[in-house]
């Protein structure tokens, strides 16, 4: 009886080990080299295996020409491992897709069919160069958010500037204009429980005779109040356009983003701690930041009469606090938008009341931002749901180029 029953165990695992739908271990690094018709491409394969979930990217060296992009959709079922890459070549993106036989994995070896787009065959042979690491380090919050700084940028159609880059000397200082004035203001937030600093830009002839429209402007994850000072000289470009007649006159508020007790951004500005202060924002610009403007200058305060916008983490605020309330905005502008903007299905909660109640929605970024991903995201759902907005996307990277572009045509557009 314990002979039988071990024996059943013994064949029991010997067919487990054997059965075809065993995947193989395929985590580590793989090398191969493909035979092109243009050259000799070069290849590491890594793979990690995380129960039943394999997950992996390329890193390619064509001719001294090297790029890395995640696999896609990986699969391992029995012997056969299939996923692809998207590669973006002069312009254009086509599709990869792989066919690995893995019988010979424990060998080290596994074998390699390619389609490449719709123009071409190959095969090749990897071998493992490193085995996984055993215990892989979990990618601590701050290693996961720059890793996606580095992500692949893919364009599509729709990606294209919707304007042309402003004109030369639009940030230029003019000497012969009228000036507007930035002071540092402080306020008492009940949200944070402290008392917090912000500047305002007063255009040139301010008067408490007259109301003006206010738009709060919004940082990114390295900044503080004054971080669009030191990035892209606003004061310049709103005295300029004011100037020319270009621009509603408008107060613009540049509060700090991070509602914490510490609010600098000093450390680790990747820190959940510091990043969960950008959310807990939209209690401090609702309740303390609006109201502390609204009492010490003479603005209107209605919804048509409040922007918001900013650039990366601001972009993704201005986004998420934007939307859900706009019965306090109705201009809303996402420059660069950072992932702490909210699931496009979340940001979008009832796609007609957000037609009918938004003067105008911005969405930009540059083709060279790796961030890009987040905006195309928010742009197809927007799109999906017939929302009207601006969509741009020039050649910038994700950088003070295009924040100053961006502010300066969408400035022009404000409370029209
Ligand atoms: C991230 C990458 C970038 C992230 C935030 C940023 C919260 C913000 C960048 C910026 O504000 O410039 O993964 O996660």
């Amino acid at each position: 009886m314990k002979l039988t029953c071990k024996l059943v165990t013994v064949l029991f695992a010997a067919a487990w080990t054997l059965s075809p739908l065993h995947a193989a271990d395929i985590s580590g690094q793989w090398r191969g080299e493909v035979e092109t018709p243009m050259g000799q491409l070069k290849m590491i394969l890594s793979f990690q295996v995380d129960g039943e979930k394999v997950s992996g990217k390329t890193a390619v060296d064509f001719g001294g020409e090297k790029h890395e992009s995640p696999l896609q959709d990986v699969t391992l079922t029995g012997d056969t491992l299939t996923f692809f890459e998207t590669v973006n070549h002069d312009g254009n993106t086509f599709r990869i897709d792989y066919t690995g036989h893995t019988a010979n994995a424990a060998a080290d070896e596994i074998s390699f069919a390619r389609k490449i787009g719709d123009f071409g065959n190959d095969t090749f042979v990897a071998h493992r160069i490193q085995a996984a690491a055993t215990t892989a380090p979990e990618p601590t919050p701050a290693e996961r958010a720059r890793a996606n700084l580095n992500r692949a940028i893919v364009l599509g159609p729709d990606d294209k500037p919707a304007f042309p880059d402003a004109p030369a000397g639009f940030n230029t200082p003019r000497e012969n204009i009228a000036h507007g004035k930035t002071a540092k203001i402080e306020y008492d937030s009940k949200t944070v429980g402290t008392r917090r600093k912000l500047q305002v830009y007063t255009p040139p002839g301010y008067s408490a005779e007259r109301r003006y429209p206010v738009l709060y402007l919004l940082h990114g994850i390295g900044g503080d109040e004054t971080e669009w000072q030191r990035f892209c000289t606003p004061e310049v470009i709103f005295d300029n356009l004011l100037a020319d007649g270009k621009m509603v006159p408008m107060i613009v508020v540049f509060p700090n983003g991070r509602a914490l007790p510490n609010d600098s951004a000093e450390g680790n500005i990747f820190s959940p701690e510091k990043v969960a202060g950008f959310a807990a924002f939209e209690g401090d610009l609702l309740h303390d930041v609006i109201p502390a403007i609204e009492s010490r200058y003479s603005v209107q305060t209605d919804r048509t009469h409040r922007a918001l916008a900013g650039l990366s983490m601001g972009g993704g605020q201005s986004l998420n606090f934007g939307l859900a309330h706009l019965e306090t905005f109705a201009w809303v502008g996402a420059f660069s938008p950072a992932p702490n903007t909210k699931p496009a299905a979340q940001l979008i909660l009832d796609p007609a009341a957000t037609t009918k109640q938004l003067k105008l929605l911005w969405l930009s970024c540059g083709n060279r931002d790796g961030l890009i991903n987040i905006a195309q995201g928010v742009h197809a759902t927007l799109k999906d749901n017939r929302i009207p907005h601006v969509w741009s996307v020039d050649g910038n990277a994700h950088d003070s180029t295009e924040w100053s572009n961006n502010l300066y045509y969408f400035a022009q557009k404000l409370f029209r």
